[in-house]
């Protein structure tokens, strides 16, 4: 494990060295407000381990990203939410802004589909 807090923003929300404002946490997964909220909610669910995106995640991070889905859907619970949209962005041409992995959890509007 190495420790990418100096380059890596989500890694220093996880370590608790940048501020955010933090919905829920445990040893593998961290869930906080995106600063630009899309949606009236508008989570951003990551692994503390730095992954840079999904296409970098393998066998051995199976459960994690399990453990990751599982979040979003208690989160969901939690915040009472009926519709949703999760969606992580792989890759600056799907949007993709921060390198580490990232689902969007949104709800609180309409949706359109196909996504823009
Ligand atoms: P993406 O474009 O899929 O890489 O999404 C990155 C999201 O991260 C974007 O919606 C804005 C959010 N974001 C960027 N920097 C910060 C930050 O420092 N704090 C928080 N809470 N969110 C951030």
């Amino acid at each position: 494990m190495y420790n990418t807090t100096m380059t890596c923003i989500f890694c220093g929300i996880a370590d608790g060295s940048i501020k955010s404002q933090l919905i829920y946490e445990d040893e593998d997964v961290v869930a906080f407000k995106d600063l630009n909220p899309q949606a009236p909610t508008h989570l951003l669910i990551i692994p503390r381990q730095h992954i840079a995106r999904l296409d970098e995640a393998d066998e051995q991070h199976a459960l994690l990203l399990g453990k990751l889905l599982l979040t979003a859907k208690k989160l969901a619970k939690q915040f009472n939410l009926k519709d949703f949209r999760l969606v992580t962005n792989n890759g600056k041409g799907a949007g993709q802004s921060v390198d580490h992995l990232h689902f969007h959890l949104m709800a609180g509007r309409r949706f359109n589909w196909p996504a823009g």
